[in-house]
Order: C-alpha cells, then sequence, then structure tokens
C-alpha cells in the first residue's frame, strides 16, 4: 500500500493518558498535547522503505525506516530506541520499540492505511494493554 502523501490530523483519542502512563509530568504534557493537536505528516515511500516526517510547534521528528529493518527513533516520551517495523497485513505496519538504555514501559505503534484511504496511527504501551492512544489522518 501507498502510505506517501500530506496527511493531517482529524482526530485523536488518548494521547494525554498515554503520556500520563508513560510518566509525563503534567506541565509537560499540557504542552505536548497542546502541540500534537495540530500536526502534519508527510511521508514518502519507495517499496517498503517509508520516511516520515511529523511536524508540530514544539517538536518536528523525521524516520526513515525499511520494513523488516531495525533502525533507531525516539518513544514519544522521548527516549532513544531501537525498532523493528513488521508488515502486520497487507495494510498496516506494527513496530515494537526497545529502549537503548535504562528501564521503561514498553512500547510499540502501528500505522495503517484504511481502505477510505485515511491513515490511522496507533502508539501502544504493551506492559498495559489498555493504553493506547490512535490518531486518524487524511489527506491534507
Ligand atoms: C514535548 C516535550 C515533552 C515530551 C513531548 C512528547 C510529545 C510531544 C511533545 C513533547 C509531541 C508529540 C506529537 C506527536 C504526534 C505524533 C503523530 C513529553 C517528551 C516537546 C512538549 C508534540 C503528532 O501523530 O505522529
Amino acid at each position: 500500500p501507498d502510505f506517501a502523501g500530506t496527511w493531517k490530523m482529524k482526530s485523536s483519542e488518548n494521547f494525554e493518558e498515554l503520556l500520563k502512563a508513560l510518566g509525563v509530568n503534567v506541565m509537560l504534557r499540557k504542552i505536548a498535547v497542546a502541540a500534537a493537536s495540530k500536526p502534519s505528516v508527510e511521508i514518502t515511500q519507495e517499496g517498503e522503505t517509508l520516511s516520515i516526517r511529523t511536524f508540530t510547534s514544539v517538536r518536528t521528528t523525521h524516520v526513515t525506516f525499511t520494513v523488516g529493518e531495525s533502525f533507531n527513533e525516539a518513544t514519544v516520551d522521548g527516549r532513544p530506541c531501537t525498532s523493528l517495523p513488521k508488515w502486520e497485513t497487507d495494510s498496516k505496519i506494527s513496530c515494537e520499540q526497545t529502549l537503548q538504555k535504562g528501564e521503561g514501559p514498553k512500547t510499540a505503534w502501528t500505522r495503517e492505511i484504511t481502505n477510505d484511504g485515511e491513515l490511522i496511527l496507533t502508539v501502544l504501551m504493551l506492559d498495559a494493554s489498555i493504553e493506547y492512544c490512535t490518531s486518524l489522518y487524511i489527506p491534507w
């Protein structure tokens, strides 16, 4: 499937709860939640190699990876991690994150293109199976 394009957020759920569960203090949480409500995402793709840029007013991230190959990124609370993206289905990438140092909750994300051409991003805390946040993106 084709993840490429410029995307804007249509809705998002549970982001603050996720940050809280990850131990982010209330002040940083409020800043992150305000900024994360209006992100834009630019994705380019060549075969199984994706480059994803996420822009917000306080933080911009850029990751490039090939599905099936591990790469370095940061967790949503900013800890350096090694990530291994895999195809969960034809249209869904699932990626487990392993912290590079220290202890912390195990996290993962999934990115999926729906039949309607929308992009769903989910960030999960694997130890606490109920803690996850989901964002829905539509083409810009
Ligand atoms: C700031 C520092 C404190 C921590 C944090 C976490 C997340 C974010 C900002 C910050 C933001 C994340 C946006 C994510 C999006 C993901 C997506 C707690 C480290 C800088 C305040 C803004 C938009 O949808 O792809």
